[in-house]
């Protein structure tokens, strides 16, 4: 019995192949779920595995192997099939200026895919090849932008560039706002009320910028604003809300258990947008995950915000992705921009996770220290078009 292995995108696919290549005798030993390699794989849809074990087919008899062997065929004319012209006639008794034939045949043959290849190549090269893009390339590097990331854009630049003779510089800054995307803020609900919650891992800033947003919300834009508080683990962690929703007039409502929500979202019916805050976990906490699963379902939230502190490590970074990674949708939202003078993170979480970035945060002030996420601004500063000092 021989044992053989099968990936494929889904169950159907795998079974096939293994009908296809093993037969309806094959047996299935095992079938599961695994994680496609590589960063992003934690975002796209698991591959299957199928392990299926099967009996060799049994040699031929020794009579058959002894048989003679079939008379050789005739050989067939070779026809341009577009003209119907014959071309060659192989013959393998054939003189020395048909072998001379063949042999330049294969020899156009060999330049032309010779041709194909670096065709290919080409593509792939330019980036390195044209300075102009491999200097981008190594300043989105110095911005803590990742290598695979910053060599991909380099390559689509230099593609793009080359194909309509555009300045690399320019093509560049474009491609990485639209790697960035277009900004997404809180949109509110036109005919009721819209719950926004902030989670991410401690100490990040998810308190103080919905203490930012609650206020540019009241006092901005005149939008009626209530704030519920889960973060019951620090005493200050309450007085900390509440200190802020007594200086803005809002209603705050804590909550300390998922079945509370209901009430204290039904104290704020009256808002146009409540903001909830959630206590701050490490991303290898195990009660993460069940905590904020009852927590969302209790709030029916519609919008989450992933609150991100842009001077996390680019491994911390995946980290938290991969946590968070059971969260069917949320944005991105970037705090402490002034921490740090590189903002690669931004991209590399952009790209990582596909999900719209919504705010960015780069200071303590209340309110005034956030800003819908300006992707132009980034793109310059990731491409040190911006010089790094302030946001
Ligand atoms: N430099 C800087 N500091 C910030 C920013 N946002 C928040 N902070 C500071 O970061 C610290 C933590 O902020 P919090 O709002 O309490 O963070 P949190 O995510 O709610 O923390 P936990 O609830 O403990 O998880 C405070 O000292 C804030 O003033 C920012 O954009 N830039
Ligand atoms: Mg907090």
């Amino acid at each position: 019995m021989n044992v053989k292995r099968y990936l494929a995108e889904d169950v159907t696919e795998a079974m096939d192949k293994v009908r296809a290549e093993l037969g309806l005798d094959a047996f299935i030993l095992n079938t599961r779920k695994i994680r496609r390699h590589g960063a992003g794989g934690w975002f796209r849809r698991p591959l299957v595995e199928v392990v299926a074990a099967y009996e060799p087919a049994p040699a031929p008899p020794p009579a058959a192997r002894r048989a003679d062997p079939p008379p050789p065929l005739a050989p067939l004319p070779l026809t341009n099939i577009r003209t119907g012209e014959r071309v060659l006639t192989p013959n393998l008794t054939a003189g020395p200026e048909k072998i001379g034939a063949l042999e330049s045949k294969l020899d156009s043959l060999s330049a032309t895919l010779g041709t194909l290849v670096d065709r290919v190549r080409t593509e792939a090269d330019a980036a390195a090849g044209d300075p102009g893009v491999a200097a981008l390339v190594d300043t989105l590097l110095e911005n803590d932008v990742h290598e695979t990331f910053a060599r991909k854009l380099g390559r689509e630049a230099a593609g793009l560039a080359r194909r309509r003779a555009e300045d690399p510089a320019g093509v560049m800054e474009r491609i990485v706002r639209e790697h960035l995307g277009e900004a997404a803020p809180i949109r509110l609900k036109r005919h009721r009320r819209t719950v926004v919650i902030m989670v991410g891992p401690t100490g990040v800033g998810k308190t103080t910028t919905i203490a930012k947003l609650a206020a540019v919300h009241a006092l901005n834009h005149g939008v009626r604003v209530g704030i519920i508080t889960t973060d019951t683990y620090r005493i200050a962690a309450v007085e900390q809300l509440r200190t802020y929703a007594e200086i803005l007039s809002v209603p705050i409502s804590v909550v300390y258990a998922p079945e509370e929500m209901e009430a204290a979202l039904g104290g704020q019916e009256q808002c146009d947008v409540v903001f909830i805050d959630t206590a701050g976990k490490s991303p290898n906490d195990p009660t993460l995950e069940p905590e904020l699963r009852a927590l969302l379902a209790a709030s029916g939230a519609d919008e989450v915000h992933l609150v991100l502190s842009a001077a996390t490590s680019y491994t911390s970074c995946l980290n938290i992705v991969k946590t968070y990674s059971f969260l069917e949708n949320f944005k991105l939202l970037f705090t402490k921009m002034d921490e740090t003078p590189v903002w690669g993170m931004l991209l590399n979480l952009k790209m990582l996770t596909n999900r719209a970035v919504s705010y960015m945060a780069a200071g303590q002030t209340v309110p005034d220290d956030i800003e819908v996420m300006d992707v132009c601004k980034v793109a310059g500063r990731l491409l040190g078009v911006c010089p790094p000092a302030g946001v």
